[in-house]
């Protein structure tokens, strides 16, 4: 596995965003944006919970993270103030909160944080929060609409790291989902050999940086603090990720809902074997070719075989 860093850029405008980033599918990191706008120094952990600490909210177990299946189903419903207090006093817990669509629940936040000029589009007035304790870690995926993320950090640091879309295979992405359950902090060479094959990128993203992530790109986060990010989508360009988008949330994820309530561990284990073989086929063919090896033979045997 090699590993590289994610390009930093202090400020960029939508017109150079465009070209050298979003048109070439290429991650950076804009260090500093939620500084241009009042979120940057008005979404303290205290403030949040000010406006939102009465909303119920749904918390998953991240500790049922391994299942092979997206999580769906809340594990507890608590007020919002309640959740956040552990964050705020940077203790360790497995609760987390995603897709907290915060905007419809308190609208007067959007004003804080709307959607960053280079990031425009139809899909700029959804803003979703993720929110989680120190050392939670989000198991690799890729977000299910294969849209392109802008994530921006509040309060903590966040580490991510990116591997490109090539190499879903290699990194044993379960059929019918886009979840993997290798871990990129201990890869397992033996279990998961197409991970010597992967190059991945990451960074650290502090209070108030912004990650691009192209569309389709896997992502594998951990939480170095308690903190939140919000992100922003942007509908995939080509059209082939738009239609993997669109099988995914319409054919895949219902099957592989069915299929899970009928076969249970039995199907994560099916699912497991099929991602094991597509790797292997992989690594098959890039293996270095072992050269032919000529045997010795001699000058009569040489004059049959040419004639
Ligand atoms: O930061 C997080 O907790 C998860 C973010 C994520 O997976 C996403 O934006 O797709």
């Amino acid at each position: 596995m090699k590993t590289s860093s994610i390009d930093t850029v202090s400020d960029i405008s939508p017109e150079e965003f465009k070209k050298q980033f979003l048109i070439p599918q290429k991650p950076v990191v804009i260090k500093g944006l939620a500084g241009q706008y009042p979120a940057g120094n008005k979404w303290t952990i205290d403030y949040i919970k000010n406006v939102c600490g009465d909303v119920m909210v749904d918390v998953f177990d991240n500790s049922n993270s391994n299942k092979g299946s997206a999580y769906t189903i809340a594990d507890l419903k608590m007020p919002f103030r309640d959740y956040v207090t552990t964050i705020e006093e940077n203790k360790p817990t497995t609760l987390r909160m995603f897709l907290f669509n915060m905007f419809k629940s308190k609208p007067e936040l959007r004003k804080d944080f709307p959607c960053p000029a280079i990031f425009k589009g139809i899909l700029g007035r959804i803003g979703y929060m993720f929110f989680g304790a120190r050392d939670i870690k989000v198991r690799i995926h890729q977000d299910i609409d294969m849209s392109n993320v802008l994530l921006t950090q509040f309060y903590g640091r966040k580490k991510v790291v990116l591997v490109h879309p090539k190499y879903s295979e290699l990194l044993y992405k379960l059929p019918y989902n886009t979840y993997s359950l290798v871990d990129l902090d201990h890869p397992d060479y033996e279990k998961y050999p197409g991970l010597k094959y992967i190059e991945v990128q990451e960074c650290v993203l502090e209070h108030g940086d912004a990650l691009y992530m192209p569309s389709g790109y896997w992502h594998f986060i951990t939480y170095m603090d308690g903190g939140f990010s919000v992100s922003y989508r942007k509908i995939a360009q080509s059209f082939k990720a738009k239609w993997e988008g669109i099988l995914n949330l319409a054919v895949y994820m219902p099957f592989d809902k069915i299929m899970n309530k009928l076969q249970g561990e039995k199907w994560v284990l099916k699912k497991e074997w099929m991602a094991q073989q597509r790797a292997n086929r992989i690594i098959e063919k890039l293996k270095p070719e072992t050269p032919a090896i000529e045997l010795p033979i001699n000058p009569q045997e040489k004059a049959t075989l040419a004639a």
